[in-house]
């Protein structure tokens, strides 16, 4: 039955602006400045973001979709008929409908995103190519909670899809307290979960710095987000992006560095960046086989297949909850 998408909102769970301003305040009077990379995905964001998975450096999108589209069949008869799927940060929903295309009658889609206009506009043009399925988009900071609905009446099992290495824009902690959450969460199905792997660095450096600085803006967003949604003044100008491979902890590493000395008010303060200083704005953590694996054995799930590619780029796996 055709069933419209609804947007469900959850504003317990969606982070309001106030957030926003209280944690970037908080990360100014900090030191080091750091601040959750959950406040790229304003609308602007996004769509940088879905410029930045078509770039020729960042090759994570691409060996996602092609390893998705590669093994479907074979992600699909582990994932089994009539499942609901669980996507969580599901951005332009571009990776699920090669999983769609290959399931077994799914009972219902449900896609959990923190930017809520992006997830509507995605979620009515999916439900266009899919009008059998039961769309149901839900609002929500995943990091914070889990707000699921209860399971759609008819599904066999719940299946998680985490793709992207978006679980590597996590620290280490908060990684295992979400795969402990989602372990509940999906209790009697599994996780399908896509993790960026350690490499070149060299390949990682140009990833994040890309020839047509479409990264660079992605960053550089934030302060323009900041002045925009916040009572802020930051000279955007001001400040250059910085990203980095930090080897020892596996991660790479994006700052805003202040080009110069420079005083900026937000919400009514005042602070000071040193020539130099940066706002640490986001890690992304690369894996190794053995290592996500035993995160997931950690977080209580029962690690199965695991698909990669011949260069050992990018990898899915395969997590009983
Ligand atoms: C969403 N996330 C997995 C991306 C990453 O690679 O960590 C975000 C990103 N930051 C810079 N480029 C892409």
């Amino acid at each position: 039955t055709h069933r419209p998408a609804a947007l469900v909102s959850v504003p317990a769970n969606r982070p309001p602006a106030g957030d926003f301003a209280a944690d970037m305040l908080a990360a100014l009077a900090a030191r080091p400045r750091c601040l959750s990379p959950k406040y790229f995905y304003d609308e602007k964001g996004s769509a940088l973001f879905d410029q930045i998975c078509q770039l020729p450096e960042y090759y994570p999108t691409r060996a996602e979709l092609a390893l998705l589209a590669a093994h479907a069949a074979e992600i699909a008869g582990q994932i089994g008929p009539d499942a609901e799927i669980v996507e969580f940060g599901a951005g332009s929903l571009r990776k699920i409908r090669l999983l769609l295309d290959a399931l077994d009658h799914p009972v219902r889609y449900v896609p959990l995103d923190i930017s809520g206009a992006h997830l509507a506009a995605s979620a009515k043009a999916l439900q266009r190519g899919y009008p059998g399925l039961s769309v149901l988009p839900v609002v929500a900071d995943y990091t914070a909670a889990l707000p699921l609905p209860q399971k759609a009446g008819g599904a066999a099992r719940r299946v998680g899809f985490f793709p992207g290495s978006t679980i590597g824009n996590l620290s280490p902690a908060e990684a295992l307290a979400f795969l402990k959450q989602a372990g509940r969460a999906l209790r009697g199905g599994a996780l399908l979960l896509g993790v960026d792997l350690v490499k070149d660095p060299s390949v990682l450096h140009a990833a994040y710095n890309d020839a047509q600085g479409v990264t660079a803006a992605f960053n550089l967003n934030l302060l323009g987000r900041a002045n925009r949604e916040l009572d802020a003044d930051f000279d955007v100008s001001g400040f250059v992006h910085s990203a980095f491979y930090n080897a020892p902890l596996q991660r790479v590493e994006m700052h805003l560095m202040s080009r110069r000395a420079q005083r900026l008010r937000v919400c009514g303060q005042s602070f000071a960046f040193a020539e130099g200083e940066t706002l640490h704005t986001e890690n992304s953590y690369k894996f190794t086989m053995g290592g996500l694996r035993e995160l997931a054995v950690k977080a209580g799930f029962e690690p199965g297949p695991a698909w990669t590619d011949p260069q050992g780029q990018f990898c899915l796996h395969w997590l009983q909850a």
